[in-house]
């Protein structure tokens, strides 16, 4: 199977923690009653060894009501300002906020929308240096579990992406900072997330780093039942995230660092076979 180049930015694997500042994201909403207490739980993550903290201020649960762009501000700023000096990403799809946190220092713009929401981010992005990923949704977060359809969902989910990623390097975005993400839940079934990481490869062929977002996420649930019917477990995320890798994914986007960590630097060294990188 083609493999995909390990790059300086993003080594294989890199592990990227969340660090959700909504009173209502699908399962660790609410998680932190303050500001320092989210920054404290970024630190955390990076000294489990996530490369870095993915800080967003609007739930894309299924579901969920945009926020407006005050508020969005409200949520992420003062998270970003303590985190000054740390490797950071930001879970916008707003230019003003990715303005603001690319001033605060985060390094990528994760664009669940693949920069349909917001014709001028794009332009944000090309002038600072920053890394973009540019995510596949179907529908938008309040109504895609309504009904996903595809012809064949991972060469439409693939198909989607290439034409984003022209978009994106058509808009002055460098080609190197772009990283994919078929997105996992977002307008899919469980049936249609199976298949597409079963085939992960063929969006790793696309030939850019691939990114996975399915930590916790409720095809989890349904494979392997926890306390919440919504959220998957952590062994089930850290399973899932394996199975992943060994089909070329590079960036992932966790809850349990610590665990991911662990079991994708064994995935790792089973791929390299020998201990040392
Ligand atoms: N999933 C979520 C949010 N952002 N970004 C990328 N690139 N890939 C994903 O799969 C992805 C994402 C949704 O999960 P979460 O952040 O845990 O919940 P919420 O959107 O409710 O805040």
């Amino acid at each position: 199977m083609r493999r995909p180049a390990a790059t300086e930015r993003w080594p294989r694997p890199t592990v990227v923690g969340i660090v959700n500042v909504t009173p209502d994201s699908f399962s660790d909403g609410g998680a932190y009653p303050s500001v320092t207490a989210a920054a404290e739980a970024a630190e955390r993550m990076l000294a489990d060894g996530a490369a870095l903290v993915d800080v967003g201020g609007e739930s894309t649960r299924p579901g969920a009501d945009p926020v407006d762009v005050d508020e969005e501000l409200r949520r992420v700023v003062p998270v970003l300002e303590q985190l000054e000096g740390r490797r950071v990403s930001v879970d916008t799809s707003r230019a003003e906020v990715a303005r603001q946190a690319l001033a605060l220092g985060a390094e990528l713009v994760n664009d669940v929308t693949a920069l349909r929401r917001d014709p001028e981010l794009a332009g944000v992005i090309a002038g600072s240096g920053a890394s973009l990923c540019l995510m596949h949704m179907q529908g938008e977060p309040r109504t895609m579990q309504v009904a996903p359809r595809y012809d064949d969902v991972v060469s439409d989910v693939a198909a989607f992406l290439e034409e984003r990623l022209v978009h994106a390097v058509a808009a002055g975005v460098d080609e190197d900072r772009i990283c994919l993400d078929p997105g996992f839940g977002f307008g899919k079934t469980a049936d249609q997330n199976l298949e597409l990481l079963r085939r992960l490869d063929e969006i790793v062929a696309l030939g850019r780093p691939v990114m996975v977002g399915i930590s916790r996420k409720s095809t989890l649930a349904r494979i392997v039942p926890g306390p919440d019917e919504r959220v998957g477990t952590d062994a089930a995320s850290v399973g899932a995230a394996v199975a992943a890798f060994e089909r070329g994914a590079t960036l992932f986007r966790v809850h349990d660092v610590r665990a991911h960590v662990e079991a994708l630097a064994v995935a790792a060294a089973v791929e390299r076979g020998r201990v040392a990188p």
